[in-house]
């Protein structure tokens, strides 16, 4: 149930490469599109090299794949982690119900924890409006009751970002990674590909953050020697490095290549401009490529992390966010901002530097958190 991809098959027929792009040899046939995952299961094990890929089953629906209990144990780890984290907007929001009517003043007390909450003006006034008719429409007359009705408004207003990360549709499947300075990027990046290399996904990561020495060696802390591989060029091109990447994951048949890229302020045009710049040439070297671009936006941010999530899709397009130390101070009323004001699907949530800390994110859960 908590699967931490979704793995699809490659499209039936794949895209014919436009011709502006630099095309192979018309002699030479693409080579086929092989994905080591089982069309059937979103953690399928790794075929034989030479086993021809099971045929694609027409529009494979989700599995209904019970959690395993370790991994319901696992979440359930986390999630303790997730509300602790919260634990400050969860206190005074819940402190708002305590020996509350259900008049003026409560809805006041509310207004003022979710602004606290970094959930931002156009969020929070949608929210008690949202609220306003629920507990209209239910008749209640408890606020306890007025309290469930707030976490249903949450959930409802974050469900359109939970999203998962689909791997296999593509070979490689490219996925490009931004951020300021210090978000969690590498972190991030670390951790999901160690998900990918249990799961029996090969992965190379592109070390395009060429500014910093320890990049490469922080991606191999995480990165297991035998099936990851790094490309990486100290003070090199980021464009260059992330160009030869994405060649050298369709040469090498690779099903993730993992691009890393130096933390930029979104202010600095210049800055902005060179990741348009790499964008650009991953997708000359694929045509289909980036097939995700994410933004990895730091839990504390406050109500600058909408505005950060602004700036980059307007410069790069994002495809999904991945949100990092929600263990801290953070607040996290500022994803009920990002579902009002630009939903961009929720890939991950990180309560921490550990393996275990990186988890999908789930509306429900959050909403829950988020109320203490
Ligand atoms: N507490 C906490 N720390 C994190 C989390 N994710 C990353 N960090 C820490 O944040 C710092 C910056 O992370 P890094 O991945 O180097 O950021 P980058 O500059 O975006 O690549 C490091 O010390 C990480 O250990 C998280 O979810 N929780
Ligand atoms: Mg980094």
């Amino acid at each position: 149930m908590f699967s931490f991809f979704k793995k699809k098959p490659p499209a039936e027929s794949p895209a014919p490469a436009p011709a502006a792009s630099p095309a192979p040899p018309a002699a030479e046939p693409p080579p086929p599109a092989k994905s080591v995952f089982s069309p059937s299961s979103w953690f399928g094990a790794k075929p034989p090299a030479d086993e021809p890929p099971p045929a694609p089953v027409a529009e494979p629906a989700p599995p209904p794949i019970e959690t395993p209990p370790a991994e319901a144990e696992q979440r359930s780890g986390w999630l303790g982690k997730l509300k602790t984290g919260l634990r400050k907007t969860g206190n005074s929001i819940t402190a708002a119900f305590v020996n509350a009517q259900i008049d003026d003043a409560l809805y006041e007390e509310l207004e003022a924890a979710l602004l606290m909450a970094d959930t931002g003006v156009k969020a929070t006034e949608h929210l008690l409006e949202d609220l306003r008719r629920r507990v209209k429409s239910s008749m209640a007359t408890e606020a306890s009751q007025v309290k469930l009705l707030l976490a249903d408004a949450i959930a409802d207003l974050l469900r359109p970002l939970e999203k998962s990360l689909v791997i296999g549709e593509h070979t490689p499947t490219v996925i490009m990674v931004a951020g300021v300075n210090g978000a969690g990027k590498t972190t991030s990046i670390g951790k999901l590909t160690k998900h990918l290399a249990n799961e029996g996904a090969s992965v190379l990561l592109a070390a395009a953050d060429t500014f910093r020495a320890a990049a490469r060696e922080q991606l191999l802390v995480w990165a297991d020697r035998n099936t990851v591989e790094i490309v990486s060029q100290e003070g090199g091109d980021p464009a260059a490095v992330s160009f030869d990447a994405v060649n050298a994951g369709k040469a090498r048949g690779k099903d993730v290549v993992l691009v890393d890229t130096a933390g930029r302020l979104p202010t600095q045009l210049h800055l902005m401009d060179e990741l348009k710049k790499i964008k650009r040439v991953v997708n000359r070297a694929d045509a289909s490529a980036p097939h995700e671009v994410l933004l990895v936006i730091d839990g504390n941010t406050g109500q600058n992390a909408l505005a950060q999530v602004k700036a980059f899709d307007e410069t790069l397009g994002l495809t999904g966010l991945v949100i990092t130390k929600l263990d801290g101070t953070a607040k996290g009323g500022v994803l009920c901002a990002i579902a009002r004001e630009r939903p961009i699907p929720v890939y991950f949530i990180g309560v921490g530097e550990k393996l275990e800390d990186l988890e999908t994110f789930k509306a429900r859960e959050f909403a829950q958190a988020l109320m203490g």
